[in-house]
């Protein structure tokens, strides 16, 4: 556990209030595929959909590597699968980007890494991939949280410089589980309550229950923001800063909700010791050795 001031103390033991983000939203002013438009609002609520962005032999070309991994009898007992809480549904896997060409190809994409870095201000490296499979009727949801939040405790992720994106490779519609997101919340780090137990991620990944905001934080979230829920077509995409609340509900439509999120992070945000844990949780969870992504070499699948 870290000793060194800690801006965004969290996994307490006692109540605290919100603290104010210390980093900004946009890091620098490079340029890149995104508006100015389009900046301000990724600025202003944290996150941006952008509609139908796959070219479609991409789009089906991710839809067979999803298959193939969440099928893979060879894959099925790596921990990187992870299962619904009752019964061997495949809720997640992580590392895709390095269990699949596909979606390796995918990460480094020009125009995702161009995005990232327009956004981040630097280049840029994957910290987490992962699928989030949200089977029919089975899938269960997601509590609210910030994914800074888990990164910054478990992982030792010092600054709120990262972001995900999210590839909906499913439509997903208002009821089969999409994400729901208070705009704005990222400008404030919200501290949790309860002590990290040690190995949390064998259970948090599949039901979150230490790092989740109280009910009182997540009201005055709302209360401030209200809530987002961008729905779509599978081969739409949504970019979302590190520490935006978000959740999601359980699917009980016969309908799959499924997505991939891939999380960029600064070359100069690296992981230093966790700040609220023991030990780091392992590599494929969260890489602790940035390789940047350069994404010059191949041509864009992306309408932008
Ligand atoms: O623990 C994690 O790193 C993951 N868990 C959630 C619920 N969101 C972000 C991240 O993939
Ligand atoms: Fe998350």
């Amino acid at each position: 556990m870290q000793t060194v001031h800690d801006p965004y103390r969290t996994r307490l033991t006692a109540a605290s209030q919100p603290i104010e983000r210390q980093e900004p939203v946009i890091h620098g002013n490079k340029s890149g595929p995104l508006s100015q438009a389009q900046l301000q609002q990724f600025d202003e609520d944290g996150f941006l959909f952008l509609p139908d962005m796959l070219e479609p032999h991409a789009l089906a070309a991710l839809q067979r590597a999803l298959a193939e991994v969440c099928h893979d009898q060879q894959l099925k007992h790596l921990p990187e699968v992870v299962t619904e809480p009752q019964g061997d549904a495949v809720r997640s896997v992580f590392r895709v980007h390095e269990l699949h060409s596909t979606m390796e190809k995918m990460t480094s994409d020009p125009a995702f890494v161009a995005i990232a870095e327009q956004i981040l201000g630097s280049q840029v490296y994957i910290h987490q991939s992962r699928i989030n499979d949200k089977p029919g009727i089975v899938g269960k949801g997601f509590n609210w949280h910030s994914d800074f939040e888990t990164w910054h405790a478990e992982d030792g992720m010092p600054k709120m410089r990262a972001l995900s994106v999210s590839v909906l490779l499913t439509d997903n519609e208002p009821f089969n589980g999409p994400l729901m997101l208070i705009p704005g919340s990222h400008k404030q780090f919200y501290p949790t309550l309860g002590e990290t137990p040690k190995a949390n991620w064998q259970t948090s990944l599949k039901a979150q229950q230490v790092g989740v905001p109280s009910p009182e934080h997540i009201r005055q979230a709302y209360q401030h923001g209200g809530i987002k829920m961008p729905t779509g077509k599978a081969g739409s995409v949504l970019i979302f800063d590190c520490n935006v609340l978000h959740a999601s509900a359980e699917n009980l439509s016969p309908l799959p909700r499924r997505n991939l999120f891939f999380v960029y992070n600064s070359i100069n945000n690296k992981m230093n010791k966790p700040y609220g844990a023991e030990t780091p949780r392992p590599d494929y969870l969260a890489e602790r050795t940035p390789y940047p992504v350069s994404g010059r070499r191949q041509r864009s699948v992306l309408a932008i």
